[in-house]
């Protein structure tokens, strides 16, 4: 079974690790697409605070992630399903039912979020310290 999940990955936390365990745990091999500097500008409106290469790097050395990939668009999406011929996409309930319709192509599951951590927190609370 390939599995797949997609995101950002930046200021890699607990969290991350979280999602990727569970969705490798589904499968025998796990695929990842790290969001590209520019489409997380698109989405977010803020510059990562580690770049591109870095990201997939740390993604890259996890032992439970098996291949990584720029996600370039997030219109890509099917195609990608198609490419590393997924079985299932995995994704945080934070996008509870936003990729439903990828269902005609592979089972969709959403895991819920790991709770009180975010890179948005993170960055606050180090902003923060003096
Ligand atoms: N996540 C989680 N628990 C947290 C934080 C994040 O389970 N406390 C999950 C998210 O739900 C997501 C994955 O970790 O499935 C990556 O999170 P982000 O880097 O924030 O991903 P995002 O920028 O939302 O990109 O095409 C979809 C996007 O690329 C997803």
């Amino acid at each position: 079974m390939n599995i797949i999940t997609f995101g950002t990955f930046d200021v890699f936390h607990v969290g991350h690790i979280h999602i990727l365990e569970r969705a490798a745990g589904l499968g025998s091999k796990l695929i990842v697409g790290v969001s590209s500097d520019q489409l997380n500008y698109k989405k977010k409106g803020r510059t990562p605070v580690y770049c591109e290469k870095d990201r997939l790097k740390i993604i890259s050395s996890l032992s439970c992630v098996d291949e990584v990939f720029v996600e370039e668009s997030l219109e890509l999406k099917a195609q990608y399903i198609k490419d590393y011929e997924i079985d299932i996409l995995v994704m945080g309930d934070d996008w509870e039912g936003k990729f439903d319709h990828f269902s005609e192509f592979c089972q969709v599951i959403y895991f819920p979020r790991t709770p009180s951590i975010s890179t948005t927190e993170i960055i606050e609370v180090v902003k923060a310290i003096e």
